[in-house]
């Protein structure tokens, strides 16, 4: 089965990874700004630790059922904030770049919210702490350029980068699924929509 929905056609697609270029308009990316905003000031950002007691560069919060939570106990999905209280809703508007691209079928468990500062980046992984591959993972770009690697299904090899940019739609689904991909370096000053600068990534995962 594949959750794709597979209407709209992408702009590029790099390694089987689904590039749709400024998906959202600036007045979509504003208004996604503002539910945005609001999650975070009920779930506020906090910086996760990696499985080795690193802090990562990211700061990140979530929304919906689940958040994705890291530390000495490893990488996992968790009903509740660190601070205590459950995730707020994933914002309407979040869902709707979901049903258009991801699937109408189900709805996502978690919209994983990162945050970049200038010198923030994220290292090449894989999204397997979820239960069915089959559902695929969908990324919002928000704010300053990204310099985005998309790598093989397992560790090693040639990768390829493209900058992605405010209002870019990823969708990782099917053979892309379980690519190896991560964040190289952010582009300071690229973009006015977050007034202090920086990238908010947004990454919507069926976990269960
Ligand atoms: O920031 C991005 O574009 C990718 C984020 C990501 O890979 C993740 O959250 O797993």
């Amino acid at each position: 089965m594949s959750g794709q929905s597979g209407k709209l056609p992408p702009d590029l697609v790099v390694r089987g990874v689904q590039i749709f270029e400024k998906f959202l308009d600036d007045a979509q990316q504003q208004a996604l700004l503002e539910d945005l905003r609001k999650v975070v000031s009920a779930a506020p950002l906090f910086t996760p630790i990696t499985a080795h007691g690193k802090e990562m560069s990211v700061r990140m919060t979530s929304a919906g059922k689940l958040g994705w939570v890291s530390g000495e106990n490893g990488y996992r999905y968790e009903a509740t904030h660190p601070r205590g209280m459950a995730w707020p809703s994933i914002p309407d508007s979040v869902l709707d770049i979901w049903r258009v691209v991801g699937s109408a079928l189900r709805e996502p468990d978690c919209c994983l919210i990162n945050f970049y500062d200038a010198t923030a980046r994220m290292g090449l992984h894989q999204d397997r702490d979820e239960a069915n591959f089959s559902w695929p993972v969908v990324s919002v770009s928000l704010g300053d350029d990204a310099l985005f690697r998309i790598g093989n299904q397992t560790r090693g090899g040639k990768t390829e980068s493209i900058w992605l940019r405010s209002g870019d739609v990823v969708v990782m689904g099917d053979e892309a699924r379980l690519a190896y991909h991560g964040v190289d370096r952010i582009k300071a000053g690229t973009s006015l929509l977050l007034p202090k600068g920086g990238r908010i990534n947004l990454t919507l995962r069926v976990v269960t």
